[in-house]
């Protein structure tokens, strides 16, 4: 809704959307509103106040899909009357044998049935229910999917609210000041429980129940000076301004663990040492100034500078403020007496800029300060351990960017090209840095290196085809990357990590000379072949799970914590840096009908997919004793060392590459002179697809190769970026909408 008079405009909107999630936990539902009005009062002065809010539900599945995908395929969902006959004629025949009876010393949740005589239809399967490779065709022992999905659960509820007001006064011609005021809240609740019946084995100490509650108050407020002024064949304009930004973060969490097993879920009925009590209390504050000065001779050659100081209150004590520069050229060659007769070549502009920007990065509030942690003991006394060192000269991540570029235009512009090619230098990368045992805290964040990267970037645009009934334009563009580390600090190398579900990634190696986040591991020649399984069952989908490998310095072992260069085996095995990205959009019309495409795509990039562990292999490691009679690692059949994938191996590696059609959209815009006679001023109905075509590479096996894992604790940031572990499938959605303008 929109309206207003010479003076007074305003603009009013309210949303609503429920969406289902794929899995059948999972779902969001989001309210939003937004208000803008603006004002002119008298000549001099310009007002206005927004405001926008949501408030937002989202439920998420409560634990990652791989949970899912690790039951095996002959069990079903819930039980049925002839499942319940299966396990129990299954059960029977085992104990004919002589063998034991699956109820006995199970290795599994009881989740509605203790006994698979007291199983009905309609109850969770588990995998115990089919006995164990001993004694029936069980495998992993693990929970059944219902049985994690009833005994999960995750939501995050939000409120966020802004309003933001604005006065503007206008000096002289050309001078304008305006200054802005605005605040926002944004509350954040999220709850997470995980019962007994989740676990495969039943174990207390695996339950979870957890609940937050975020509130994150800020306050901006923003002057600005510009000037803009036209003087003969002079552009100029100019802005000066200050800005405060003031942040407090209010929270309380509550975490439990050892949930008791009863009906009713309540933090009263926990034993009180299981529960822990956290309080956040934060202030964040920044300050900067800054200004810019644009100017412009003949629309021929234009320049700009600025200049910004940035001061936080999260770096250290003696290094919160920092300067950054900025300058741009660019030259319309086009716009020369010379290219005047120039009928092919309509465009041809040249541009250089370099300039610097800071970042706080991932920093927390109080990172530079040195912080002691409130915590229990078995006797209930508590103590404080040392969270944090102090480090007084922690400062701005420092990005440079130098960019040179060229753009073309054919034919009045139909056809552009802009071609560029870029360096940006990080300075003092702010890196969350696993050093510190000696000093009792897990992980620092420190300023602890350089990193260059540089690429080019292509764009070209085109109007193809333009009639009045039919037209086609399109967009392309394509990126390439590099990154180089080259400074650590003084360091060769930071301390390698292993991230992925129970250490079961690569090794990430980051060094002087290498790139960001390698992945590195054994090469293998070949998958140990099933015949040597003891149990093939075991597997669900024929993939042993093991592999053998290559001694690289022919030591007679295999050494997977050091590099063929340090005395190891390791070798680099893959990095998640595309070689190139693009994306590519067209648009159609014909008549009444437009369509438009968005593709996207990215190639080169690799991740370390831990998945196939899950439904695959089972980790492997069964093998029959005559393999390696002597156990020294190596396969007596053939002389060839062997290990289980899971252990850091080039076998793990996938290509992440993909092309995706992003969207879809076809729409039919009724005739006006309909649409007159209804009283309406437009009408447009439409159909639309996401990921409606989605290419992966021959060799992915999971979901979704854009799904890199990029939380949990042993997560440092992207300096292990890379392994792959249960992210959500890609999602295909379809919409169905209509615009009405009234
Ligand atoms: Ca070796
Ligand atoms: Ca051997």
């Amino acid at each position: 809704m929109s309206g207003g008079t010479d003076d007074v405009n305003y603009f009013a909107s309210v949303g609503y959307q429920n969406t289902d999630g794929i899995i059948i936990t999972e779902g969001f539902e989001r309210l939003n509103a937004r208000l803008n009005v603006d004002a002119k009062l008298g000549d001099k002065f310009k007002t206005g106040v927004s405001f926008n809010g949501f408030t937002s539900d989202r439920d998420i599945l409560g634990h990652d899909m791989r949970d899912l995908l690790r039951s095996y395929g002959v069990h079903p969902v819930y039980h049925t009357a002839e499942s319940i006959a299966f396990v129990q004629g299954l059960d029977a025949q085992a104990q004919a044998l002589g063998l034991e009876a699956f109820d006995d010393g199970y290795r599994g949740s009881t989740y509605e049935a203790n006994s698979i005589y007291a199983l009905e239809p309609g109850m969770a399967a588990q995998d115990w229910h089919y006995g164990r490779n001993n004694n029936g065709i069980g495998g992993s022992g693990d929970a059944g999917p219902a049985a994690k999905l009833d005994n999960t659960e995750r939501w995050e509820k939000t409120f966020f609210g802004n309003v933001s007001s604005y006065l503007q006064y206008s000096i002289i011609d050309g001078l304008n000041i305006k200054t802005v005021l605005g605040g926002d809240l944004k509350d954040t609740q999220y709850y997470e429980h995980r019962l007994l019946g989740y676990d495969s084995r039943a174990r207390t100490n695996q339950t979870y129940m957890d609940q937050t509650d975020l509130k994150v108050w800020s306050v901006l407020s923003e002057t600005t000076l510009s000037y803009a002024k036209v003087i003969g064949k002079h552009d100029i304009s100019a802005v000066a301004g200050i800005e405060f930004q003031t942040t407090k973060f209010v929270g309380t969490g509550l975490d439990g663990v050892n949930v008791p097993d009863e009906d009713i879920l309540n933090y009263n009925l926990f034993d009180p040492a299981d529960i822990t009590v956290t309080e956040r209390k934060e202030t964040r504050a920044r300050e900067s100034v800054f200004g810019r000065i644009n100017y412009a001779y003949d629309d021929k050659y234009l320049a700009s500078v600025s200049i910004r100081r940035d001061g936080d209150s999260r770096f250290g004590a003696n290094k919160k403020y920092a300067t950054f520069p900025a300058l741009s050229l660019g030259w319309n060659v086009h716009n020369e007496s010379f290219m005047e007769d120039n009928d092919v070549l309509s465009k041809l502009k040249l541009r250089f800029s370099t300039g610097s920007l800071g970042t706080a990065s991932f920093l927390g509030s109080y990172d530079a300060l040195s912080l002691l942690d409130p915590s229990a003991t078995y006797y209930g006394t508590g103590y404080l351990i040392p969270e944090n060192v102090a480090n007084p000269d922690l400062t701005w991540q420092t990005n440079t960017e130098t960019n040179y570029g060229v753009d073309f235009g054919f034919l009045n512009n139909r056809f552009t090209l802009g071609i560029d090619y870029y360096t940006s230098d990080i300075e003092d990368i702010l890196i969350n840095q696993s050093i510190s045992e000696v000093f009792g805290t897990s992980s620092i964040v420190l300023n602890s290196g350089d990193v260059r990267s540089s690429g080019w970037e292509f764009e070209l645009n085109a109007r193809v085809i333009s009639n009045d009934d039919f037209s086609w334009s399109f967009n392309a563009n394509l990126s390439t990357v590099e990154t180089e580390i080259t400074d650590l600090g003084g360091l060769d190398e930071l301390p390698q990590a292993i991230y992925g579900q129970s250490g079961r990634g690569p090794v990430f190696r980051n060094y002087v000379g290498g790139g960001i986040g390698e992945m590195w591991g054994l090469e293998t020649i070949g998958e140990v072949e099933m015949e040597y399984l003891a149990d093939g069952t075991r597997h669900p989908n024929n993939q042993s799970g093991e592999s053998y490998v290559v001694d690289q310095n022919g030591d007679g072992v295999i050494d997977n914590t050091k590099s063929v260069a340090d005395g190891g085996d390791l070798v680099k095995i893959g990095q998640n840096t595309p070689d190139f990205y693009w994306g590519m959009s067209h648009n159609f019309s014909y008549k009444d009908f437009d369509m438009s495409l968005q593709f996207q795509g990215s190639h080169g990039a690799e991740v370390y997919n831990i998945d196939p562990l899950y439904y695959g292999s089972q980790w492997g490691g069964r093998l029959v004793s005559s393999f390696d009679a002597d156990d020294n690692g190596i396969a007596d059949h053939n002389g060839e060392h062997y290990t289980a994938s899971r252990n850091q191996t080039d076998a793990m590696i996938q290509d992440a590459s993909f092309i995706a059609l992003r969207n879809i959209t076809l729409g039919y815009t009724l005739k006006s002179e309909w649409v007159d006679k209804i009283g309406l001023s437009s009408v447009r109905a439409y159909v639309a697809a996401s990921n409606l075509l989605y290419i992966m590479a021959d060799n992915y096996t999971s979901y979704n190769p854009e799904g890199v894992a990029t939380s949990g604790g042993d997560y440092l940031g992207p300096t292990t970026y890379g392994a792959q572990v249960g992210a959500s499938p890609v999602v295909r959605s379809f919409t169905l909408g209509l615009n009405v303008n009234f």
